[in-house]
């Protein structure tokens, strides 16, 4: 829609702005006028690329991902993002640990994968960030979960999740878990060099995986 067009132009302005107040007064509107959660999810993610260009041009510093952070936060907190996100349904398919790994504190990417996990039916138990491959382990244990979903944003993130899936090996209890690894830098090669199930770039996607892995029956 030619409307919609022009919104999302503002938007992803908006959130490079770090203009929290047209952010968040675009998004209800948007919403309000029948946009999806997802597409808002994509417009504001497309914003946040901009953040992070201008962060590597040294317009930006540190306080700027901050604020970029607590504006993409309370987006996805409206009424009717949580709504699409959380699910009431009190058929539960699977459990799901999830958290970011050791010296990783992005979380938003976790959190929306959190929320659609949610939003399909998995229990999902959040570790929350810079989890210690310990707490994996023992997280594992405690609540058997079918998935173990590892997040990180940072590049240098690949080694933190090798060593979780080595810590379960070392614990005897990773055949008992699929472990899924996210983030934008992963690769095939990546995921196989950390000893995962798989992989996903993007949360939608990896939710599409971990249904897969379920048994058919377990399957919306
Ligand atoms: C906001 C932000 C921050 C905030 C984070 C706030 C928060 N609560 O998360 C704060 C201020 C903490 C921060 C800090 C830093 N940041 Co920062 N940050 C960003 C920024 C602008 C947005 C990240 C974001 O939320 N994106 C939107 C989400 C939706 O995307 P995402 O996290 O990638 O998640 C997607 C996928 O990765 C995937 N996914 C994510 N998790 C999972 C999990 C599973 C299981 C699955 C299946 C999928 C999945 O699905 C999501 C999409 O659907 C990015 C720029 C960018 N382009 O991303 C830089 C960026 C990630 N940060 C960067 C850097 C360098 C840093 C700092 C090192 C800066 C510094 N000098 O201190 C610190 C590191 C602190 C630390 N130890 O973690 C770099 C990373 C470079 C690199 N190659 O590693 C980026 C790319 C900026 C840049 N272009 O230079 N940052």
């Amino acid at each position: 829609m030619e409307h919609f067009k022009l919104v999302k132009k503002e938007l992803i302005n908006a959130v490079e702005q770090l203009n929290e107040e047209t952010v968040l007064k675009l998004s209800e509107e948007a919403l309000a006028a029948g946009m999806e959660p997802f597409d808002l999810l994509e417009v504001v993610k497309e914003g946040m690329l901009g953040v992070g260009r201008l962060y590597e041009q040294k317009v930006y510093f540190i306080a700027d991902l901050i604020m970029a952070g607590i504006i993409f936060k309370e987006v996805l907190e409206l009424d009717k993002m949580t709504e699409q996100f959380h699910s009431n349904n009190s058929r539960k398919v699977g459990t799901v640990v999830v958290g970011t790994v050791s010296g990783d504190l992005h979380d938003i990417g976790k959190d929306i994968f959190r929320g659609m996990m949610e939003a399909n039916c998995f229990e999902v138990i959040d570790l929350g960030v810079d989890v210690p491959k310990e707490l994996f382990v023992k997280k594992v244990m405690e609540y058997k979960p079918d998935i173990l979903g590892l997040a990180g944003v940072l590049t240098c993130t690949t080694d933190a999740m090798r060593d979780v899936v080595y810590a379960l090996k070392e614990a005897g209890i990773r055949h008992r878990v699929k472990v899924i690894v996210g983030g934008k830098h992963l690769t095939a090669d990546a995921c196989r060099y950390i000893g995962a199930d798989g992989y996903a770039n993007d949360a939608s996607d990896g939710v599409k995986l971990c249904v897969n892995w379920l048994p058919k029956e377990g399957r919306k």
